[in-house]
């Protein structure tokens, strides 16, 4: 009985422990990302001002599913080994369709119902309507910095107004795979939703529908051909975070991603005013790939 019982654990863990092997392999030798990070269980952390409410909101849902599955767990084994075969034990077999199951399975229902999806319901909902919905209207933000998104078959176009401020015009910085914004320090925490610099977006799309993700800023949102979509969130720490395609987009889907440079506010200003001047004195009007403004949408 021994034997075969620590035997039975055995086998049970020894193909266990070779996708455990195999997944920490593939992440060391992937390029990139995950390699930087395979000692980090999950997503990397946040680095916007609302992106915490998604890690909340993902352990929430972790909580609630993994109370509910002890609590089912002890429903199944308490039987199972309370009532096991012995000597004089006879079993009855039952459809399970008195009043009182019936009406078990409807109280149960019902708790799981209301506690489960209604909370992450609403937390959800609550989130969303702070957060990622809540695209600065006009006049919200005066200090947003302002991006131009066109999605291309299999690059990320990305515009900002220069020192001008007006899109469409010859000191418009125009940047490929490469977005920089300043960090907002005073975003974190802030009560105010629009605190610092909020980084606010237009995307739109050349050909098929991309789909633009920034991970360690939580947010993620389509770019749609003939449509302009709105995006934003406040990076609160200087880094180089990811860019990437989130939606399959053709053969080279896989090579659409690019580099978000989030600079200190003094070192974003000097970078804007340079890279506005460079573009100024590089204006072709002749070069009609990078005409592609459009009037901004708020
Ligand atoms: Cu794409």
């Amino acid at each position: 009985m021994t034997l075969s019982h620590s035997h039975s654990v055995r086998s049970f863990l020894g193909p266990v422990r070779a996708v455990i092997a195999t997944v920490i392999a593939a992440a060391s030798l992937a390029p990139g990302a995950l390699a930087q990070d395979a000692t980090r269980w999950g997503p990397k952390e946040s680095a916007s001002s609302f992106g915490w409410r998604f890690d909340d909101l993902f352990m929430l849902i972790v909580i609630l599913t993994g109370v509910s599955f002890l609590i089912m767990m002890v429903m199944l084994l308490v039987p199972v080994f309370r009532d096991k075969a012995r000597a004089g034990h006879k079993a009855s077999f039952d459809h399970g369709r008195s009043l009182h199951d019936k009406r078990f399975t409807a109280i149960v229902s019902v708790i799981v119902f209301i506690v489960l999806d209604a909370w992450v319901l609403v937390v959800a909902m609550r989130d969303l309507d702070e957060g990622f919905w809540n695209v600065p209207g006009p006049g919200e933000a005066p200090n947003a910095v302002r991006v131009q998104v066109l999605a291309q078959q299999w690059a990320w176009n990305f515009r900002q107004p220069g020192v001008d401020n007006k899109f469409g015009t010859p000191d418009d910085i125009l940047t490929l795979n490469e977005l920089v914004v300043p960090a907002s320090a005073e975003a974190e925490g802030n009560e105010d939703w629009f605190a610092g610099r909020p980084v606010v977006l237009n995307l739109s799309s050349k050909d098929v529908i991309h789909s633009l993700f920034l991970p360690e800023m939580r947010v993620k949102r389509d770019a749609n051909p003939g449509a302009i979509n709105r995006m934003w969130f406040t990076p609160i720490r200087p880094g180089d975070y990811a860019i990437l395609c989130a939606e399959l987009c053709g053969f080279a889907h896989y090579q659409m991603h690019g580099k978000l440079r989030v600079l200190s506010p003094a070192d974003f200003d000097a970078w804007e005013a340079e890279a506005s001047a460079m573009a100024l004195a590089a204006y072709d009007e002749n070069d009609a790939g990078a005409q592609w403004a459009w009037d901004w949408q708020e």
